[in-house]
């Protein structure tokens, strides 16, 4: 492949700009209950008839638990200065309180120990979704406890982590939580019901805060939350199109959003919960709105919005315009999307650093790469396209520190199994072979050149 410069003033990231890709627990580990860990929900979610489209499991994924160093050599291999990665509860805590499992944390120093020997920064999401089964049967995110029991598994991680770790996150996209778990039964537990939604809701805003607090008293240097933005346009000028944009908007971008970084609730929520939006919000308020030292932005798409009498919450529902770019999850590619949903939370969020925590795209990969490289030219032109966005982004004001792709290895994509590839590197799910996709390539002379490979093209 050779590349020439373009006339456009190239522009590089700020100093130390963090590039690292981000991979999840239940979607690349495997081994799921390996070495004393106990099962977690979506292990057990997995085993119901139905749940998953290619009717997969968790059993190997990636096979990451057992082949982590190779993993790890892959990433330097690329250049990647930091890497964003979950820490199963269950592995931690196989009965999610209680009982600490000594192999289970012991697996991640030492990939944390391996990461630091590598150069390579180690980002850790406390809870990205998959959850103790033993805590489901004693109602999950739906229990009163569940806020302390985050805590307390909180304290367990990060007081044996926080010398090596530099940046936590506590709760990875709680919007998906509640609305995938709990409003369309998606994802685990599979429960469909607008009052436990927003009962969920309120108990992740207060683990958030509970377990913000005992990480810093354990010694966490700097923490933030993991939210998914999607900026929401109405499909027309219409009013109830308008308004149900912003009904959108506020469930999905800002319910989450304002209580933890502005200290107040969305207006609208109430009014979509109903009376189901639990009372006494002030106080928990007060827990919610901890100091915060980044915000981790997840970022895919923009959704269009119509207002549907059918549909819910309250009215409001995505659709797909004709004549667009979709990716293989059917998610609209809008590349300026990133730099305004970056710049709108700015003016939301005042001077907080952001991070980009995960931003990918899914495209048709074949099961077996034949050769090295694997050309994704889609996903080259993707990320090109998006991190052009970031830098416009930082051009135009916005404090960002850092871009988490998303993701290092096709990976379990939850219910839809291994039918999604997001990696840059591909992963042969028969033999957990890894080969890098062009992408991976493209990404690795983005870090070289600090961004300057993103003002390259390709030769006619
Ligand atoms: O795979 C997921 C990830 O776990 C959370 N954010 C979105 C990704 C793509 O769907």
């Amino acid at each position: 492949m050779s590349a020439s410069s373009s006339d456009r003033e190239p522009s590089g990231f700020p100093d130390g700009f963090l590039f690292g890709a981000a991979t999840s627990a239940f979607q690349i580990e495997g081994s799921p209950l390996a070495d004393g860990a106990g099962p977690s929900n979506w292990h057990r979610f997995a085993r119901e008839p139905g749940r998953i489209e290619d009717g997969s499991t968790d059993d190997v994924a990636c096979d990451h638990y057992r082949r982590f160093r190779e993993d790890v050599d892959l990433m330097r291999r690329l250049g990647l200065r930091a890497y964003r990665f979950s820490i199963a509860w269950s592995r931690v805590l196989p009965e999610g309180t209680g009982r600490v499992n000594r192999p289970g944390l012991d697996f991640y120093e030492r990939l944390v120990d391996l990461l630091l020997k590598n150069d390579i920064r180690p980002c850790v999401t406390l809870h990205h979704w998959d959850l103790p089964a033993a805590l489901d049967d004693r109602g999950g995110w739906r229990s009163p406890e569940m806020p302390r029991w985050f805590a307390d598994y909180a304290r367990v991680v990060v007081r044996a982590l926080s010398d090596r770790v530099p940046m936590w996150t506590t709760i990875n996209e709680p919007w998906v939580i509640a609305h995938a778990g709990y409003m369309t039964g998606v994802h685990a537990p599979g429960r469909i019901s607008l009052p436990e939604t927003a009962l969920v809701s309120r108990g992740l805003l207060l683990a958030h805060g509970l377990a913000a607090q005992a990480a810093r008293s354990e010694g966490a240097r700097s923490i933030g939350l993991v939210v998914n933005i999607e900026p929401k346009e109405p499909a027309s000028d219409a009013p109830k199109d308008r308004s149900a944009a912003a009904r959108a908007d506020s469930y999905m971008n800002r319910q989450f959003l304002e209580p933890v970084l502005k200290g107040r609730f969305p207006e609208e929520l109430s009014s979509i919960y109903a009376e189901a939006w639990p009372r006494g919000g002030e106080a928990d308020l007060i827990t919610i709105h901890q100091p915060l030292d980044f915000l981790g932005v997840n970022y895919y798409t923009c959704g269009v919005v119509r207002h549907d009498e059918s549909a819910v919450p309250d009215r409001a529902r995505n659709i797909r315009l004709p004549d667009r770019r979709y990716t293989e999850t059917g998610w609209e590619v809008r590349p300026e999307g990133l730099a305004k949903t970056l710049l709108w939370v700015k003016d939301l969020c005042g001077g907080i650093p952001l991070y980009v925590t995960e931003n990918g795209a899914a495209f048709p990969d074949p099961d077996v790469a034949p050769e090295e490289p694997l050309g994704d030219p889609l996903r080259v032109e993707y990320l090109r396209d998006h991190l052009q966005a970031a830098r416009e982004a930082i051009r135009q004001g916005v404090d960002l520190r850092g871009y988490f792709l998303w993701s290092l290895l096709d990976n379990m994509e939850w219910a839809s199994g291994y039918t999604k590839r997001f990696g840059i590197v591909h992963v042969d799910f028969a033999t957990g072979k890894r080969t890098f996709k062009a992408s991976a390539l493209f990404y690795r002379r983005v870090i070289e050149t600090n961004g300057g490979a993103l003002d390259e093209h390709e030769e006619e």
